[in-house]
């Protein structure tokens, strides 16, 4: 029987200027039987320790990614071809509690592991990976990881805190989410609490690429090697949208100066195919702060570019 493939809607059916915007205009489905990706949104703030705003990240995300194309011309990705994707709608968080909202997306994404479906989160603030990993690694086991961001999110607490969108990375390795020889982190920068703020995640064996090594080059070559170090086991990529530098990105909670540019970002993603994504997230898009959507456009780019990457993707 011929596989039943959704696909984005074109022409007039697009809700381009107004109604009710779904990731890249694709359907919302309810039905998660024959899906091959899933476009997920959470929208959660309150793991945010500065600026909030991240609960209307996937809203604005969808809202514009509606100009975004089926065709990828620069690297000949043409993911509908192939893969039936949809977007399932948003995780119902408790905006009243961070620590049950924790345990929602974890039933979640548990939930999601009864399919073959690869899920892509709109973010969203970064506490929100530790349960994607939870759940993930019921299915997979220690997966690696790919943590784009201007901070390594491995503080031991925020303000006491054990759950904050600090700590995530902390408590994936003390809860065994990670193989932590195939752990890399990009892009981060500024001020630490203390000079031992990078050095932690090394101790875990994780390979940190600080955003000055990134300075002024094409991270095609860092991502060669990333390649060859993940491998062939299942990884997770984890990209939050302030590894970007703010001239690109502004619109987000805790802004870093000298980030990556967004070229880079592209780099950083389209430098994944070939590897066995099994899930990925742009975290982190706090759009108050952006009023000319860039950042959100950004991360729907950035998003589409990881579904290009998936496998079983077809290029022409
Ligand atoms: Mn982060």
């Amino acid at each position: 029987m011929e596989k039943q493939l959704h696909q984005p809607q074109s022409g007039n059916d697009m809700p381009r200027f107004g109604g009710r915007a779904t990731m890249m205009r694709l359907p919302f489905v309810e039905e998660l039987e024959g899906l091959d990706a899933a476009f997920v949104g959470i929208p959660l703030d309150v793991g945010t320790s500065q600026r909030a705003g991240t609960r209307y990240g996937p809203r604005q995300i969808r809202a514009e990614s509606v100009m975004i194309r089926p065709y990828n011309m620069a690297t000949g990705a043409a993911p509908f071809d192939a893969l039936s994707v949809a977007d399932i709608g948003d995780v119902p968080i408790n905006t009243y509690s961070l620590l049950k909202s924790v345990d929602i997306i974890e039933d979640y994404y548990t939930r999601l592991n009864d399919y073959p479906l690869i899920p892509l989160t709109l973010g969203g603030d970064h506490t929100l990976t530790l349960p994607i990993l939870r759940a993930i690694a019921k299915k997979h086991g220690p997966v690696g990881l790919i943590h784009v961001d201007a901070h390594t999110d491995t503080n031991d607490n925020m303000f006491g805190e054990k759950i904050a969108h600090g700590t995530t990375f902390r408590r994936a390795v003390e809860e065994g989410l990670l193989d932590l020889n195939r752990v890399v982190q990009i892009g981060q920068r500024a001020q630490g609490y203390s000079a031992d703020d990078f050095k932690w995640g090394e101790r875990q064996g994780f390979r940190l690429v600080t955003a000055e090594q990134c300075w002024h080059k094409s991270l095609e070559p860092l991502m060669a090697e990333v390649r060859e170090q993940i491998g062939d086991g299942p990884v997770y990529l984890s990209f939050d949208i302030d590894g970007i530098d703010p001239a690109w990105a502004p619109g987000t909670g805790t802004p870093e100066v000298g980030g990556l540019t967004s070229i880079q970002g592209l780099e950083i993603v389209r430098g994944c195919k070939g590897l066995n994504l099994i899930g990925a997230d742009l975290v982190e898009v706090a759009p108050a702060y952006d009023i000319s959507g860039n950042t959100s456009q950004l991360a729907a780019n950035l998003l589409y570019e990881m579904l290009c990457v998936l496998p079983g993707v077809n290029y022409r």
